[in-house]
């Protein structure tokens, strides 16, 4: 008999539905969900579309934490009526100024052993803290709330080896950015990471939820470490031990591949523009000039990361090139900073103390200046991510960011010449709950502003396939391409006007956009079609990358491989995931040719493989051959125009 990993022990324990085998599919019951704000009104607007009252599960929660800049009266309309729809179905409300979720929800919430289903791609770092916590959209997560078990494909365990311990100023950042390296960050879907191994104990769980959160960026369904001592040491000062219980795999765990990482080999690392797979170590790019420094994200700002740049930055001065923001993570993180004159030395040095929100790395404010290098501790350097076009931005660990800071060029921080500031897990951590509102326990009136819609209404997918080819792409589409964030954030209530943005960043100055060709294409009676390379929908769970196309009459995405988040979206909101067979399929297509599939509701009952024809613009016609990965029930769902259908 072989062990087991603990990420099957996990699921195994939640198992509602299938076989505990590779590639099967599963269904788990889900005992926490988290929201936040931007993807969070369109899943409350479907939980109230499904009729439910209150939630089922154990916990559930809503963060107000990425949209915060209330330009205008929309952001605080969808504050008022999250707050007041959370108090109605029995849901945590975190207030904007708590933090970011994923800090936060470490912090107060998260229990070893349970299953975490968030809207957002970086839920993962609940594996920090011995969770199965995986990032789903809205809808899902709105399906999980109201008590339905969350449909997965049991997954592939890579272990990673553990050994050693960290050398000064190299952290967390640098082990999965090496990670990052070995897996890239494409065709990783079907697998989850689980850590283990001596060095594990050396990491305590702020280093560890750094680690699982960018796991998001392997596109892997979760990470995950034991829960063990360090889990006990950070819930004793949380004030939370009595959820704690020791978790680990069998000694005897089998793996489907392990990979070997000694923490004492590992130098500094950083993710080159513009993918975080795009990783080089800071000694290959050092001497850059840097015009902005960044310190924040869900990735990177805990007490832990901040004390440190603090230590560092005591007497000293941001060099005079350099704009150095930074967002703690949380409030108790800020609070704590303020009371131990840690927050004095970032002031004192010249740092702009921006929110605890994700700001910055959703391309909320701090954008940098036009061909300069922006150096940040987040997860994900997406082109145009930061709000500036055609930005290069470098992600690296804050020992990294603070030596940059103070130097104004790329700079490995064992170059500084500083010793490196000694952390311990503080024995309590200043506990203060005051900003989560409590459910109430009477009926509620939610409020509804104008700037509210409604999800959108859905139709069956059509017998017969006749689709213009709107957009041929690429590999690594991310959803930042499809259905760019930032400045546009606010819109996330209000499809029609959100949908007009749909792949902005494709559109060229003095031609119709991508919306209005896809919308004249709809309007026609006919359906649209975008084909890509390989992982096709990386990066963010944002279901909208998937609501707003079909608002604008999509219908197929043809790629040679779709990531596991923005895949299901798809099927949910009634798009069709379809596969080349081989990438000389991809090469018989140029953007404005026709594609015909004739009787694909029969062709994908059948079976896996669809033959379909490719209509060029002279008229002439090549055979195109396709498949599809979808259960039965998938295939029923998304013909008929998803879930809300
Ligand atoms: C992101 O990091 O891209 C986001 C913004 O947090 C998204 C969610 C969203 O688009 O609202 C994510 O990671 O899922
Ligand atoms: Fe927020 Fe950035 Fe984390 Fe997304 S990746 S949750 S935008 S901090």
């Amino acid at each position: 008999m072989s062990g087991k990993t603990l990420v099957g022990k996990i699921i195994e324990a939640h198992l509602v539905k299938g076989k505990c085998e590779v590639g099967s599919e599963v269904e788990i019951r889900i005992d926490q969900t988290l929201c936040q704000d931007a993807t969070g009104t369109m899943a409350f607007l479907e939980l109230e579309a499904m009729g439910v009252k209150r939630v089922k599960t154990e916990l559930s929660i809503q963060y107000i934490d990425h949209n915060t800049s209330q330009m205008g009266p929309e952001n605080a309309n969808d504050h008022l009526y999250l707050q007041s729809v959370c108090a109605s179905k029995g849901v945590l409300y975190s207030r904007p100024g708590n933090g970011i979720c994923h800090q936060v929800h470490v912090e107060r919430y998260g229990v070893p052993g349970k299953t975490l289903l968030g809207s957002d791609s970086h839920t993962p770092t609940g594996g920090g803290i011995g969770m199965l916590a995986m990032g789903a959209g809205g809808l899902d997560v709105a399906l999980a709330m109201a008590g339905e078990p969350f449909k997965l494909s049991y997954p592939k365990v890579c272990g990673i080896r553990l050994t050693g311990s960290l050398k000064p100023w190299v952290s967390a950042k640098d082990v999965i950015l090496k990670v990052l390296s070995i897996l890239g960050s494409k065709g990783n879907v079907g697998w989850a990471v689980e850590y283990f191994g001596d060095g594990v104990k050396t990491l305590s769980v702020p280093e560890r939820a750094t680690i699982t959160n960018m796991g998001a960026e392997l596109g892997v369904t979760s990470s995950v470490f034991p829960s063990d001592e360090a889990t006990l040491a950070f819930l004793k000062a949380e004030g939370r031990a009595d959820c704690w219980k020791e978790l680990k795999a069998d000694d005897d765990a089998v793996y489907d591949r392990v990979i070997d990482i000694d923490l004492g080999e590992l130098v500094p690392m950083a993710a080159c523009p513009s993918n975080p797979g795009n990783v080089k170590t800071v000694a290959e790019v050092a001497g850059l000039p840097v015009s902005q420094v960044m310190i924040g994200s869900c990735t990177n700002s805990s007490l832990k990361d901040l004390r440190m740049v603090a230590a560092v930055l005591r007497g000293r001065t941001v060099h005079p090139d350099v704009e150095l923001g930074i967002a703690p993570g949380s409030r108790q993180v800020l609070t704590m900073l303020s009371l131990d004159g840690g927050l004095t030395n970032l002031l004192a040095a010249g740092c702009r103390i921006l929110e605890s929100t994700c700001g910055p790395c959703i391309g909320q404010g701090f954008s940098p200046a036009n061909g300069t290098i922006s150096v940040r501790t987040n997860n994900r350097n997406f082109l145009n991510r930061t709000g500036t076009k055609n930005d290069q931005c470098y992600l690296v660990s804050p020992e990294t960011a603070v030596a940059t800071a103070l130097t104004g060029k790329l700079t490995d921080p064992r170059t500084l010449g500083i010793d490196y500031p000694e952390w311990k897990m503080p024995q309590q951590f200043l506990v203060d709950d005051s900003m989560v509102v409590k459910p109430s326990c009477g009926d509620v009136e939610i409020v509804r502003k104008e700037t509210i819609g409604a999800p959108p209404s859905v139709t069956s997918v059509p017998q017969d396939i006749d689709g213009e080819v709107l957009l041929k792409l690429g590999e690594k589409i991310t959803t930042d391409h499809i259905m760019p964030a930032g400045a546009y954030l606010k819109y996330r209530s209000n499809i029609p006007v959100y949908a007009k943005y749909v792949f902005e960043c494709f559109n060229e100055s003095g031609k119709p956009t991508f919306a209005e060709r896809a919308a004249a294409v709809r309007d026609s009676g006919r359906v649209g079609i975008v084909v890509a390379a390989e992982s096709y929908g990386q990066g963010s769970s944002r279901e909208h990358a998937a609501i707003c196309p079909m608002y604008l009459g999509v219908r197929c995405i043809i790629a040679l491989s779709i990531e596991r988040i923005h895949a299901a979206n798809l099927i949910n909101f009634g798009i069709v995931p379809l596969y080349f067979d081989s990438a000389c399929e991809l090469d018989k297509i140029e953007q404005g040719d026709t594609i015909r599939i004739d009787g694909i509701h029969g062709q994908m009952k059948d079976g896996t493989s669809i033959k379909a024809t490719v209509v060029k613009k002279d008229g002439s016609k090549i055979a195109l051959n396709l498949h599809h990965n979808l259960s039965a029930e998938d295939v029923a769902l998304v013909l008929k125009g998803g879930r809300l259908a």
